[in-house]
Protein backbone atom coordinates (compact mmCIF):
# COMPACT_ATOMS: atom_id res chain seq x y z
CA UNK A 1 0.00 0.00 0.00
CA UNK A 2 1.40 3.38 -0.86
CA UNK A 3 0.66 5.96 1.74
CA UNK A 4 3.71 8.02 0.69
CA UNK A 5 3.81 11.74 1.55
CA UNK A 6 6.01 14.35 0.41
CA UNK A 7 8.32 15.79 2.96
CA UNK A 8 8.33 19.78 2.27
CA UNK A 9 10.26 21.01 5.75
CA UNK A 10 11.23 23.94 4.30
CA UNK A 11 7.70 25.00 2.87
CA UNK A 12 9.25 24.73 -0.89
CA UNK A 13 6.28 24.23 -2.55
CA UNK A 14 5.92 28.07 -1.88
CA UNK A 15 8.23 28.78 -3.98
CA UNK A 16 6.67 26.80 -6.87
CA UNK A 17 3.88 27.51 -9.58
CA UNK A 18 0.95 26.12 -9.92
CA UNK A 19 1.73 24.08 -12.90
CA UNK A 20 4.56 23.14 -11.43
CA UNK A 21 2.33 21.95 -8.56
CA UNK A 22 -0.39 20.20 -11.29
CA UNK A 23 2.77 18.66 -13.21
CA UNK A 24 3.80 17.01 -10.16
CA UNK A 25 0.63 15.86 -8.96
CA UNK A 26 -0.05 13.70 -11.91
CA UNK A 27 3.41 12.47 -12.14
CA UNK A 28 3.00 11.59 -8.33
CA UNK A 29 -0.70 10.20 -9.07
CA UNK A 30 0.65 8.06 -11.99
CA UNK A 31 3.28 6.75 -9.77
CA UNK A 32 1.06 5.51 -6.83
CA UNK A 33 -1.59 3.85 -9.35
CA UNK A 34 0.68 2.50 -11.98
CA UNK A 35 4.13 2.26 -11.30
CA UNK A 36 4.07 0.75 -7.10
CA UNK A 37 1.57 -1.72 -7.43
CA UNK A 38 3.83 -3.64 -9.98
CA UNK A 39 7.21 -2.70 -9.52
CA UNK A 40 8.89 -5.15 -6.55
CA UNK A 41 7.68 -7.83 -8.95
CA UNK A 42 9.23 -6.40 -12.40
CA UNK A 43 12.45 -5.76 -10.03
CA UNK A 44 12.45 -9.10 -8.46
CA UNK A 45 12.45 -11.06 -11.89
CA UNK A 46 14.66 -8.57 -13.51
CA UNK A 47 12.13 -7.49 -16.24
CA UNK A 48 11.24 -4.05 -17.84
CA UNK A 49 7.70 -2.98 -17.22
CA UNK A 50 6.82 -2.23 -20.84
CA UNK A 51 3.12 -1.91 -19.75
CA UNK A 52 4.66 1.70 -17.81
CA UNK A 53 5.65 3.26 -21.36
CA UNK A 54 2.19 4.52 -22.46
CA UNK A 55 1.23 5.84 -19.15
CA UNK A 56 4.96 7.73 -19.35
CA UNK A 57 3.99 9.56 -22.04
CA UNK A 58 1.19 10.48 -20.93
CA UNK A 59 2.56 11.98 -18.17
CA UNK A 60 4.88 13.51 -20.51
CA UNK A 61 7.76 12.40 -19.07
CA UNK A 62 9.37 11.88 -22.04
CA UNK A 63 10.85 15.10 -23.32
CA UNK A 64 9.01 17.34 -21.03
CA UNK A 65 11.36 20.56 -21.88
CA UNK A 66 11.25 19.57 -25.60
CA UNK A 67 9.38 22.43 -27.29
CA UNK A 68 5.46 21.41 -28.25
CA UNK A 69 5.73 22.08 -31.61
CA UNK A 70 7.99 18.59 -31.62
CA UNK A 71 5.34 16.55 -29.32
CA UNK A 72 7.00 17.69 -25.98
CA UNK A 73 6.01 19.27 -23.05
CA UNK A 74 7.16 22.70 -23.70
CA UNK A 75 7.88 23.05 -20.17
CA UNK A 76 10.50 24.52 -17.83
CA UNK A 77 13.33 22.58 -15.55
CA UNK A 78 11.48 22.94 -12.70
CA UNK A 79 8.72 21.04 -13.71
CA UNK A 80 11.11 18.55 -15.45
CA UNK A 81 12.75 17.86 -12.44
CA UNK A 82 9.59 17.06 -10.59
CA UNK A 83 9.02 14.60 -13.18
CA UNK A 84 12.04 12.88 -12.32
CA UNK A 85 11.61 13.56 -8.41
CA UNK A 86 8.17 11.08 -8.72
CA UNK A 87 9.20 8.98 -11.03
CA UNK A 88 12.62 7.72 -8.94
CA UNK A 89 9.97 8.35 -5.78
CA UNK A 90 8.60 4.87 -7.63
CA UNK A 91 11.82 3.57 -8.71
CA UNK A 92 15.41 4.94 -10.59
CA UNK A 93 15.49 2.53 -12.99
CA UNK A 94 12.14 3.92 -13.94
CA UNK A 95 13.48 7.71 -13.93
CA UNK A 96 16.42 5.89 -16.43
CA UNK A 97 14.16 5.45 -19.15
CA UNK A 98 12.15 8.99 -18.58
CA UNK A 99 15.80 10.28 -18.65
CA UNK A 100 17.37 8.39 -22.00
CA UNK A 101 14.44 9.13 -23.90
CA UNK A 102 13.79 12.82 -23.06
CA UNK A 103 17.66 13.97 -22.58
CA UNK A 104 20.22 11.72 -24.02
CA UNK A 105 18.11 10.89 -26.99
CA UNK A 106 15.35 13.76 -27.82
CA UNK A 107 17.79 16.56 -26.92
CA UNK A 108 20.63 15.77 -29.02
CA UNK A 109 18.16 15.05 -32.11
CA UNK A 110 16.74 18.69 -31.06
CA UNK A 111 19.85 20.43 -30.50
CA UNK A 112 21.90 18.90 -32.84
CA UNK A 113 19.57 17.43 -35.51
CA UNK A 114 18.37 18.74 -38.85
CA UNK A 115 14.54 19.83 -39.59
CA UNK A 116 14.14 16.35 -41.30
CA UNK A 117 15.59 14.26 -38.44
CA UNK A 118 13.23 16.53 -35.39
CA UNK A 119 10.13 15.94 -37.89
CA UNK A 120 10.76 12.25 -37.97
CA UNK A 121 11.86 11.40 -34.76
CA UNK A 122 10.46 13.43 -32.01
CA UNK A 123 6.96 13.39 -31.96
CA UNK A 124 7.32 9.70 -32.16
CA UNK A 125 9.84 9.33 -29.16
CA UNK A 126 7.51 11.91 -27.69
CA UNK A 127 4.33 9.29 -27.36
CA UNK A 128 6.69 6.38 -26.97
CA UNK A 129 6.07 4.98 -29.84
CA UNK A 130 9.53 5.08 -30.70
CA UNK A 131 11.57 3.87 -27.76
CA UNK A 132 15.60 5.65 -27.79
CA UNK A 133 19.09 4.75 -26.07
CA UNK A 134 22.05 6.56 -25.92
CA UNK A 135 25.12 5.11 -26.73
CA UNK A 136 28.46 6.24 -25.20
CA UNK A 137 29.85 4.24 -22.87
CA UNK A 138 32.74 1.48 -24.32
CA UNK A 139 33.95 -1.57 -22.74
CA UNK A 140 37.31 0.15 -22.62
CA UNK A 141 36.46 3.49 -22.21
CA UNK A 142 33.63 4.59 -19.48
CA UNK A 143 34.95 7.80 -17.77
CA UNK A 144 36.84 8.43 -20.26
CA UNK A 145 34.16 8.67 -23.39
CA UNK A 146 37.29 10.77 -25.10
CA UNK A 147 39.28 7.45 -25.90
CA UNK A 148 36.27 5.92 -27.65
CA UNK A 149 37.00 3.59 -30.26
CA UNK A 150 33.97 3.29 -31.95
CA UNK A 151 34.11 4.61 -35.82
CA UNK A 152 32.84 4.86 -39.41
CA UNK A 153 33.94 5.68 -42.78
CA UNK A 154 32.30 7.21 -45.57
CA UNK A 155 31.17 5.55 -48.33
CA UNK A 156 29.34 7.31 -50.77
CA UNK A 157 25.22 8.04 -49.47
CA UNK A 158 26.05 6.34 -46.53
CA UNK A 159 28.74 5.68 -43.57
CA UNK A 160 29.86 1.96 -42.21
CA UNK A 161 29.79 2.28 -38.57
CA UNK A 162 31.90 -0.33 -36.07
CA UNK A 163 32.56 -1.13 -32.80
CA UNK A 164 30.41 -1.59 -29.76
CA UNK A 165 29.16 -0.03 -26.48
CA UNK A 166 28.17 -1.18 -23.13
CA UNK A 167 26.11 -0.14 -20.41
CA UNK A 168 23.17 0.94 -22.62
CA UNK A 169 19.90 2.35 -20.64
CA UNK A 170 16.95 0.83 -22.95
CA UNK A 171 19.14 -1.07 -25.70
CA UNK A 172 16.91 -4.31 -25.42
CA UNK A 173 14.06 -2.81 -26.31
CA UNK A 174 14.90 0.69 -28.08
CA UNK A 175 14.05 0.91 -31.68
CA UNK A 176 16.45 3.82 -32.66
CA UNK A 177 20.26 4.46 -30.62
CA UNK A 178 22.00 7.69 -30.85
CA UNK A 179 25.65 6.98 -31.12
CA UNK A 180 28.70 8.36 -30.25
CA UNK A 181 31.36 7.32 -32.72
CA UNK A 182 34.43 8.64 -34.28
CA UNK A 183 34.93 9.89 -38.29
CA UNK A 184 38.42 9.44 -40.09
CA UNK A 185 39.36 12.77 -39.03
CA UNK A 186 39.18 11.23 -35.64
CA UNK A 187 36.15 13.75 -34.41
CA UNK A 188 33.48 12.49 -32.43
CA UNK A 189 29.87 12.57 -34.29
CA UNK A 190 26.77 11.60 -33.22
CA UNK A 191 24.38 8.83 -35.61
CA UNK A 192 20.92 7.54 -35.34
CA UNK A 193 21.08 3.96 -35.44
CA UNK A 194 17.68 1.90 -36.22
CA UNK A 195 16.80 -1.03 -35.28
CA UNK A 196 16.90 -3.55 -37.95
CA UNK A 197 20.25 -1.82 -39.90
CA UNK A 198 21.95 -5.27 -41.12
CA UNK A 199 24.75 -5.32 -38.68
CA UNK A 200 23.52 -4.04 -35.57
CA UNK A 201 22.40 -6.12 -32.18
CA UNK A 202 21.54 -5.02 -28.50
CA UNK A 203 22.10 -7.88 -27.12
CA UNK A 204 20.80 -7.80 -23.11
CA UNK A 205 23.11 -7.93 -20.01
CA UNK A 206 22.25 -10.09 -17.61
CA UNK A 207 22.27 -10.55 -13.88
CA UNK A 208 22.60 -7.25 -12.23
CA UNK A 209 22.00 -6.69 -8.94
CA UNK A 210 21.03 -3.26 -9.04
CA UNK A 211 18.43 -1.50 -11.68
CA UNK A 212 16.87 -4.79 -12.02
CA UNK A 213 13.26 -3.33 -13.31
CA UNK A 214 15.75 -1.34 -15.98
CA UNK A 215 16.87 -3.01 -19.17
CA UNK A 216 20.42 -2.62 -19.99
CA UNK A 217 22.41 -3.45 -23.11
CA UNK A 218 25.11 -3.57 -25.51
CA UNK A 219 25.20 -2.28 -29.33
CA UNK A 220 27.42 -4.21 -31.53
CA UNK A 221 27.79 -2.66 -35.06
CA UNK A 222 29.51 -4.70 -37.04
CA UNK A 223 29.86 -2.60 -40.48
CA UNK A 224 26.46 -1.12 -40.12
CA UNK A 225 25.37 0.50 -42.94
CA UNK A 226 24.03 4.30 -41.43
CA UNK A 227 22.84 6.46 -44.05
CA UNK A 228 24.60 9.94 -44.23
CA UNK A 229 21.03 11.98 -43.65
CA UNK A 230 21.03 10.03 -40.05
CA UNK A 231 24.31 12.01 -38.75
CA UNK A 232 23.58 14.84 -36.66
CA UNK A 233 25.03 17.52 -38.35
CA UNK A 234 24.66 20.71 -35.44
CA UNK A 235 27.54 19.26 -33.16
CA UNK A 236 31.22 18.16 -33.15
CA UNK A 237 33.35 16.91 -30.40
CA UNK A 238 32.95 15.47 -27.17
CA UNK A 239 31.12 18.55 -26.26
CA UNK A 240 28.02 16.93 -27.76
CA UNK A 241 27.46 13.91 -25.64
CA UNK A 242 28.34 16.11 -22.59
CA UNK A 243 26.53 18.27 -23.69
CA UNK A 244 23.12 15.90 -23.53
CA UNK A 245 24.58 14.67 -19.93
CA UNK A 246 24.13 17.89 -18.51
CA UNK A 247 20.18 17.51 -19.28
CA UNK A 248 20.23 13.74 -17.77
CA UNK A 249 22.33 14.70 -15.23
CA UNK A 250 20.26 17.27 -14.12
CA UNK A 251 17.27 14.91 -13.76
CA UNK A 252 19.10 13.21 -11.45
CA UNK A 253 19.98 15.60 -9.12
CA UNK A 254 16.02 15.83 -8.91
CA UNK A 255 15.35 11.93 -9.19
CA UNK A 256 17.49 10.89 -6.33
CA UNK A 257 15.69 12.99 -4.31
CA UNK A 258 12.29 11.23 -5.03
CA UNK A 259 14.03 8.20 -4.04
CA UNK A 260 15.46 9.86 -0.69
CA UNK A 261 12.19 11.15 0.11
CA UNK A 262 10.46 7.56 -0.04
CA UNK A 263 13.45 5.83 1.95
CA UNK A 264 12.48 8.74 4.62
CA UNK A 265 9.07 8.75 5.16
CA UNK A 266 8.81 4.60 4.71
CA UNK A 267 11.25 4.53 7.93
CA UNK A 268 9.80 7.17 9.73
CA UNK A 269 6.30 5.89 9.44
CA UNK A 270 7.77 2.42 10.45
CA UNK A 271 9.55 3.89 13.28
CA UNK A 272 6.49 5.12 14.31
CA UNK A 273 4.99 1.80 14.42
CA UNK A 274 7.75 -0.86 15.27
CA UNK A 275 7.37 -1.17 19.34
CA UNK A 276 10.73 -2.60 20.89
CA UNK A 277 11.19 -2.69 24.94
CA UNK A 278 7.93 -1.21 25.33
CA UNK A 279 7.96 1.81 23.12
CA UNK A 280 8.11 2.94 19.12
CA UNK A 281 11.79 2.44 18.13
CA UNK A 282 11.42 6.30 17.12
CA UNK A 283 11.43 7.20 20.72
CA UNK A 284 15.09 6.56 20.94
CA UNK A 285 17.52 9.00 20.48
CA UNK A 286 19.61 6.70 17.86
CA UNK A 287 16.49 5.65 15.59
CA UNK A 288 15.84 9.65 16.06
CA UNK A 289 19.79 10.75 14.95
CA UNK A 290 19.28 8.72 11.90
CA UNK A 291 15.78 10.81 10.94
CA UNK A 292 16.84 14.16 11.71
CA UNK A 293 19.72 13.59 9.62
CA UNK A 294 17.68 12.48 6.78
CA UNK A 295 14.95 14.91 6.75
CA UNK A 296 18.09 17.34 6.94
CA UNK A 297 20.21 15.87 3.86
CA UNK A 298 16.88 15.97 1.99
CA UNK A 299 15.81 19.72 2.46
CA UNK A 300 19.65 20.30 1.96
CA UNK A 301 19.20 18.47 -1.41
CA UNK A 302 15.97 19.97 -2.57
CA UNK A 303 17.51 23.37 -2.42
CA UNK A 304 20.47 22.81 -4.29
CA UNK A 305 18.53 21.14 -6.74
CA UNK A 306 15.40 24.22 -6.86
CA UNK A 307 17.98 26.56 -7.17
CA UNK A 308 20.02 25.16 -10.04
CA UNK A 309 16.13 24.28 -11.69
CA UNK A 310 16.23 28.25 -11.76
CA UNK A 311 19.60 28.73 -13.19
CA UNK A 312 18.70 26.71 -15.90
CA UNK A 313 15.56 28.26 -16.62
CA UNK A 314 17.35 31.24 -17.46
CA UNK A 315 20.43 29.45 -19.20
CA UNK A 316 22.61 30.19 -16.39
CA UNK A 317 23.25 27.01 -15.00
CA UNK A 318 27.55 26.08 -15.70
CA UNK A 319 28.13 22.09 -15.90
CA UNK A 320 30.25 21.87 -13.24
CA UNK A 321 27.33 23.17 -11.41
CA UNK A 322 25.24 20.35 -12.02
CA UNK A 323 27.44 17.89 -11.62
CA UNK A 324 27.85 19.11 -8.01
CA UNK A 325 24.08 18.33 -7.45
CA UNK A 326 24.24 14.97 -9.08
CA UNK A 327 27.09 14.07 -6.95
CA UNK A 328 25.55 15.39 -3.60
CA UNK A 329 22.11 14.49 -4.75
CA UNK A 330 23.15 11.27 -5.34
CA UNK A 331 25.17 10.47 -1.99
CA UNK A 332 22.72 11.37 0.03
CA UNK A 333 20.11 9.32 -1.59
CA UNK A 334 22.40 6.03 -1.33
CA UNK A 335 23.35 7.24 2.05
CA UNK A 336 19.71 7.71 3.50
CA UNK A 337 18.72 4.48 1.65
CA UNK A 338 21.44 2.86 4.02
CA UNK A 339 20.31 4.33 7.21
CA UNK A 340 16.73 3.70 6.26
CA UNK A 341 17.32 -0.04 5.73
CA UNK A 342 18.60 -0.14 8.97
CA UNK A 343 15.57 1.41 10.81
CA UNK A 344 13.67 -1.48 9.60
CA UNK A 345 15.69 -3.75 10.74
CA UNK A 346 15.13 -7.51 9.41
CA UNK A 347 12.04 -5.94 7.28
CA UNK A 348 13.97 -3.53 5.56
CA UNK A 349 15.76 -6.43 3.44
CA UNK A 350 12.28 -7.57 2.26
CA UNK A 351 10.53 -6.92 -1.49
CA UNK A 352 7.79 -5.94 0.74
CA UNK A 353 9.14 -2.25 1.28
CA UNK A 354 11.04 -0.10 -1.20
CA UNK A 355 13.99 0.97 0.58
CA UNK A 356 16.76 -2.17 -0.96
CA UNK A 357 15.68 -2.01 -4.00
CA UNK A 358 16.01 1.81 -3.48
CA UNK A 359 19.81 0.98 -2.31
CA UNK A 360 20.62 -0.79 -4.84
CA UNK A 361 19.48 0.91 -7.76
CA UNK A 362 21.34 4.07 -6.19
CA UNK A 363 24.54 2.02 -6.55
CA UNK A 364 23.92 2.40 -10.48
CA UNK A 365 22.52 6.26 -10.66
CA UNK A 366 26.18 6.95 -8.23
CA UNK A 367 28.00 5.58 -10.91
CA UNK A 368 26.54 6.05 -14.60
CA UNK A 369 26.27 9.77 -16.12
CA UNK A 370 29.65 10.47 -14.67
CA UNK A 371 30.80 8.47 -10.87
CA UNK A 372 31.04 10.33 -7.69
CA UNK A 373 34.70 10.68 -8.37
CA UNK A 374 34.48 11.85 -11.78
CA UNK A 375 32.08 14.82 -10.73
CA UNK A 376 34.46 15.40 -7.53
CA UNK A 377 37.27 15.72 -10.60
CA UNK A 378 34.79 17.89 -12.62
CA UNK A 379 34.19 20.20 -9.40
CA UNK A 380 38.25 20.41 -8.06
CA UNK A 381 38.66 21.50 -11.76
CA UNK A 382 36.32 24.18 -12.22
CA UNK A 383 37.58 25.49 -9.06
CA UNK A 384 41.67 25.06 -9.27
CA UNK A 385 41.85 25.28 -12.86
CA UNK A 386 43.90 22.25 -12.64
CA UNK A 387 42.60 19.38 -14.43
CA UNK A 388 43.13 15.86 -12.28
CA UNK A 389 41.63 13.47 -14.95
CA UNK A 390 45.09 12.49 -16.17
CA UNK A 391 44.82 13.33 -19.63
CA UNK A 392 47.06 15.81 -21.40
CA UNK A 393 45.65 19.02 -20.09
P1 LIG B 1 37.59 17.67 -21.68
O1 LIG B 1 38.89 17.90 -22.39
O2 LIG B 1 37.42 18.24 -20.32
O3 LIG B 1 36.38 18.17 -22.59
C1 LIG B 1 36.28 17.85 -23.96
C2 LIG B 1 35.34 18.85 -24.62
O4 LIG B 1 34.05 18.74 -24.03
C3 LIG B 1 33.68 19.98 -23.40
N1 LIG B 1 32.98 19.65 -22.15
C4 LIG B 1 31.68 19.84 -21.99
N2 LIG B 1 30.74 20.36 -22.80
C5 LIG B 1 29.49 20.40 -22.36
N3 LIG B 1 29.13 19.93 -21.14
C6 LIG B 1 30.04 19.39 -20.31
N4 LIG B 1 29.64 18.91 -19.13
C7 LIG B 1 31.37 19.33 -20.71
N5 LIG B 1 32.52 18.87 -20.16
C8 LIG B 1 33.48 19.09 -21.04
C9 LIG B 1 34.98 20.69 -23.18
O5 LIG B 1 34.78 22.08 -23.10
C10 LIG B 1 35.74 20.29 -24.41
O6 LIG B 1 35.22 21.05 -25.50
P2 LIG B 1 36.16 21.51 -26.71
O7 LIG B 1 35.29 22.36 -27.57
O8 LIG B 1 37.31 22.26 -26.08
O9 LIG B 1 36.63 20.25 -27.38
O10 LIG B 1 37.33 16.10 -21.65
P3 LIG B 1 38.16 14.93 -20.98
O11 LIG B 1 38.51 13.97 -22.06
O12 LIG B 1 39.26 15.47 -20.10
O13 LIG B 1 37.08 14.17 -20.09
C11 LIG B 1 36.51 14.75 -19.02
C12 LIG B 1 35.03 14.34 -18.94
C13 LIG B 1 34.27 15.58 -18.61
C14 LIG B 1 34.58 13.80 -20.29
C15 LIG B 1 34.83 13.28 -17.93
O14 LIG B 1 35.10 13.89 -16.75
C16 LIG B 1 33.41 12.78 -17.81
O15 LIG B 1 32.39 13.47 -17.67
N6 LIG B 1 33.33 11.46 -17.75
C17 LIG B 1 32.11 10.80 -17.42
C18 LIG B 1 31.53 10.10 -18.61
C19 LIG B 1 30.04 9.94 -18.44
O16 LIG B 1 29.37 10.66 -17.70
N7 LIG B 1 29.48 8.99 -19.13
C20 LIG B 1 28.07 8.80 -19.07
C21 LIG B 1 27.61 7.85 -20.13
S1 LIG B 1 25.87 7.97 -20.44
C22 LIG B 1 25.15 7.29 -19.10
O17 LIG B 1 25.75 6.93 -18.14
C23 LIG B 1 23.69 7.17 -19.20
S2 LIG B 1 22.94 6.39 -17.85
C24 LIG B 1 21.38 6.91 -18.20
C25 LIG B 1 20.35 6.38 -17.34
O18 LIG B 1 20.08 5.15 -17.39
O19 LIG B 1 19.70 7.22 -16.64
P1 LIG C 1 35.60 3.31 -15.00
O1 LIG C 1 35.62 4.50 -15.85
O2 LIG C 1 36.41 2.12 -15.40
O3 LIG C 1 35.81 3.66 -13.52
C1 LIG C 1 36.15 2.71 -12.51
C2 LIG C 1 36.53 3.47 -11.23
O4 LIG C 1 37.66 4.30 -11.49
C3 LIG C 1 35.42 4.40 -10.77
O5 LIG C 1 35.33 4.39 -9.37
C4 LIG C 1 35.87 5.78 -11.26
O6 LIG C 1 35.37 6.83 -10.45
C5 LIG C 1 37.37 5.64 -11.13
N1 LIG C 1 38.10 6.55 -12.03
C6 LIG C 1 38.07 6.59 -13.40
N2 LIG C 1 38.84 7.58 -13.85
C7 LIG C 1 39.36 8.19 -12.78
C8 LIG C 1 40.22 9.31 -12.59
N3 LIG C 1 40.70 10.02 -13.62
N4 LIG C 1 40.58 9.65 -11.33
C9 LIG C 1 40.09 8.95 -10.27
N5 LIG C 1 39.27 7.90 -10.37
C10 LIG C 1 38.91 7.53 -11.62
N6 LIG C 1 26.52 4.54 -20.60
C11 LIG C 1 25.97 4.99 -21.76
O7 LIG C 1 26.67 5.47 -22.64
N7 LIG C 1 24.62 4.92 -21.96
C12 LIG C 1 23.78 4.40 -21.04
O8 LIG C 1 22.55 4.37 -21.25
C13 LIG C 1 24.33 3.88 -19.84
N8 LIG C 1 23.51 3.27 -18.91
C14 LIG C 1 24.07 2.64 -17.84
C15 LIG C 1 23.28 1.85 -17.01
C16 LIG C 1 23.86 1.18 -15.94
C17 LIG C 1 23.01 0.29 -15.09
C18 LIG C 1 25.23 1.32 -15.66
C19 LIG C 1 25.87 0.64 -14.49
C20 LIG C 1 26.02 2.10 -16.47
C21 LIG C 1 25.46 2.76 -17.59
N9 LIG C 1 26.26 3.48 -18.49
C22 LIG C 1 25.73 3.98 -19.65
C23 LIG C 1 27.70 3.51 -18.30
C24 LIG C 1 28.19 4.47 -17.23
O9 LIG C 1 28.11 5.80 -17.66
C25 LIG C 1 29.62 4.07 -16.86
O10 LIG C 1 29.54 2.87 -16.13
C26 LIG C 1 30.33 5.15 -16.06
O11 LIG C 1 30.55 6.31 -16.84
C27 LIG C 1 31.67 4.65 -15.49
O12 LIG C 1 32.43 4.00 -16.45
P2 LIG C 1 33.05 2.54 -16.13
O13 LIG C 1 31.95 1.68 -15.63
O14 LIG C 1 33.77 2.11 -17.34
O15 LIG C 1 34.03 2.76 -14.94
Amino acid sequence: QDLFEAPDYYLLDELLTEEHKLVRESARKWVKRELSPIIDEYAQKSAFPMPLLKGLAEIGAFGPTVPSEYGGGGLDYISYGLIMQELERGDSGIRSTASVQGSLVMYPILAFGSEEQKQKYLPRLATGELMGCFGLTEPDHGSDPGGMTCSFKNAGDHVVLSGSKMWISNAPFADIAVVWAKNEAGNIKGLIVERGMEGFSTPETHNKWSLRASATGELVFDQVKVPKENILPGVEGLKGPLNCLNQARYGIAWGSIGAAMDCYDTALRYAGQRMQFGKPIAAFQLQQKKLAEMITEITKAQLLAWRLGTLKNENRASPAQVSMAKRNNVDMALRIAREARQVLGGMGITGEYSIMRHMMNLESVITYEGTHDIHLLITGQDITGISAFGGDS
